[in-house]
């Protein structure tokens, strides 16, 4: 599916901004046909949680309701006329002047439909009905219960099964965009390139609707002179003393797609592409043909007010510190981020690990870590369908983005746990067939899997582990905690040589402004102290190959013992002010190479 943008022959209309917004109390149904029964509003795109101050509404779980009018210039009306939503968090119900659609399930991937034959004459009405619930059947995870109250009326609830909160609503911006009636529907690329002869040839394959007499492919560079052209629907053109896509130092082509008929060009897109090649070998991972080492972090999209809505500014604001960090990396833990993020990390050369919403397949995760609930894992969980779906979704997305250098198909699954292989293997087999460009897969390994324990690591091209001696371990007893460290990384190592080694989370929970003279759990000499010891040890390592840090900010979660107003761990605030240890891993990063 192509992102909405304007070209010669296409229009994007915005429909964010404020929209009109309720939840459902499950008692009268809401009638479609006519205008949503309420005054309140909230803005798009971004959740609705912190926008209210109604702590009812904040907390609601269940079903709730936006609704927008629009206008359609009557100068679009004989265009194809599509509404896209970047994501609705979880489920979405989308009613054109009362009827319904389409319907789309999972928070984080875009959707669309066509709504020409829905559009009447001046103000249209879009209605969509949201539902934030998750449950054993969804990803994310939740655990999932109901009950009723004295008046017979169901109240939902969901327990995260997850550390972040269960911010929904429309998150990401929703368009109307157009095209012409014969169009381009698809775009897959992908460049092979021969490093030492610094050509590259990359292949084009162009889905079209329609009837087009040529489609043609022009490859513009960044000074917008074309490079080459070539016509057909799948083809291949060869780039000359190519410019590689290279992490912090990004080079992108345009590709130019014209669908033409009768001798004019009807349809344009516009997409442009990194060239640059990604391999596993012997316990490296290779960008360009060489060793590449990650640098950077687990971050969440998760800001004040927008809670994980979109929010750009501070997108942009995030990569600039990244990069005055000497960072140059970051995983979208824990569910895909927005495609106007990845864009801008293709733009900038912010080498991403790109993670399904799969979080939570751990029975019982939060307040079971004995793991009694765990052995029923893949007895309890109904997620493959699920799992199949964000798969296809999310490289059909982001299959061409030059960021994109590794699939993570989950986050702390119960992997240890019998019927985890056969729950992961098809997957794996899934992912690396769709991928066009076969980028390496990994699954973010969770601390229970040690090496003897976890039954999945041998799907991996990557062995991606979070870990937190000296934090959920050995807490405040560092040297120890170095010890265990030093020893489970040597086991992966001894085990698996041929796999590169990296930890995707490590992190210690730290309240910006505590300090304690003894280096206490908490303070911010700890968060220091502990990032030191970990440091040291990864320098011993020879096949380990990047460290993703937990977390870049502090973030929102649910309500719980070991959580003060959200997750602590981390580097920055919430507001993005520097905790103590910036300093140190500023220091440190701008001393390791990004290859090496
Ligand atoms: C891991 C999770 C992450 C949590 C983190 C923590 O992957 O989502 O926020 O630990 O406990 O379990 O801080």
């Amino acid at each position: 599916m192509l992102y909405p943008i304007a070209t010669e022959s296409r229009v994007v209309v915005n429909l964010s901004g404020i929209w009109k917004f309720m939840t459902d109390k499950e008692v009268e149904p809401i009638e479609v046909s006519q205008p949503l029964p309420t005054n309140e509003v909230v803005a798009v795109p971004a959740s609705f949680n912190d926008q209210t101050v109604s702590k009812e509404t904040r907390m609601h779980s269940g079903y709730f309701w936006y609704e927008k009018e629009f206008t359609i210039a009557k100068a679009l009306r004989n265009e194809r006329l599509v509404l896209r939503f970047g994501s609705a968090t979880h489920e979405a119900w989308v009613y054109l002047n009362g009827k319904e659609i389409t319907y789309h399930k999972g928070g984080f991937t875009p959707f669309e439909v066509e709504i020409n034959n829905y559009l009447v004459d001046g103000p249209n009405r879009l209605t969509v009905r949201l539902s934030n619930l998750l449950d054993y059947t969804t990803l994310p995870v939740g655990n999932y219960s109901e009950e009723k109250d004295e008046n017979g009326r169901i109240i939902r609830k969901v327990d995260e099964n997850f550390d972040f909160f269960n911010y929904a609503g429309l998150h990401r911006p929703v368009n109307i965009y157009t095209t012409p009636r014969d169009y381009i529907e698809d775009i897959v690329i992908v460049p092979n390139v021969d490093l030492a002869a610094k050509k590259a040839d990359v292949h084009f394959s162009i889905k079209t609707a329609g009837a087009f007499d040529e489609v043609r492919v022009t490859v513009l560079d960044e000074e917008g002179k074309q490079v080459a052209q070539a016509s057909g629907n799948d083809t291949n053109i060869s780039i000359d003393n190519v410019q590689l896509w290279q992490p912090l130092n990004a080079y992108l082509y345009t590709a130019k797609v014209e669908g033409v008929k009768g001798g004019e060009t009807v349809d344009v897109y516009e997409e442009s592409f990194g060239v640059r090649k990604v391999e596993v070998s012997s316990g490296k991972f290779l960008i360009n043909g060489e060793p590449f080492y990650f640098k950077g972090f687990g971050k969440h999209e998760d800001t004040f007010v927008q809670g994980r809505g979109l929010n750009e500014a501070y997108n942009v604001l995030d990569i600039n510190l990244m990069k005055q960090m000497g960072a140059n990396s970051f995983r979208t833990s824990h569910y895909p981020y927005s495609e106007e993020m990845m864009r801008l990390c293709d733009r900038e050369g912010i080498v991403v690990i790109d993670e399904t919403p799969a979080v939570g397949l751990f029975h019982g995760f939060g307040f079971d870590l004995s793991g009694k609930n765990a052995n029923s894992t893949w007895s309890v969980l109904k997620t493959t369908e699920a799992h199949e779906q964000v798969i296809r979704e999310l490289i059909d997305r982001d299959k061409n983005h030059a960021c994109v250098v590794l699939w993570s198909i989950a986050n702390e699954p119960a992997s240890h746990i019998e019927g985890a292989h056969e729950y992961f293997e098809p997957l794996f087999n899934l992912a690396r067939q769709l991928d066009p460009q076969k980028r390496p897969c990994t699954f973010v390994n969770i601390l229970m899997a040690t090496p003897n324990a976890d039954k999945c690591s041998d799907l991996v091209d990557v062995i991606a582990l979070n870990r937190y001696y000296g934090w959920y371990l050995q807490t405040g007893d560092l040297s120890k905690a170095e010890e265990e460290t030093r020893k489970e990384l040597l086991e992966w190592q001894e085990k698996y040589p041929d796999k590169p080694i990296m930890y995707t989370e490590y992190g210690a929970d730290t309240v910006a402004g505590f300090h304690s003279a003894y280096g206490e759990p908490f303070s911010e000499e700890y968060q220091e102290d502990y990032y030191r010891m970990n440091s040291k040890v990864f320098d011993e390592i020879s096949n380990f190959v990047g460290e993703q840090l937990w977390n870049f900010a502090d973030f929102q979660t649910k309500f719980g013992i070991q959580r003060v107003q959200g997750n602590k761990k981390g580097i920055f605030t919430r507001e993005r002010e520097p905790k103590m240890v910036v300093r140190y891993l500023s220091n440190r990063w701008n001393n390791i190479p990004n290859f090496g």
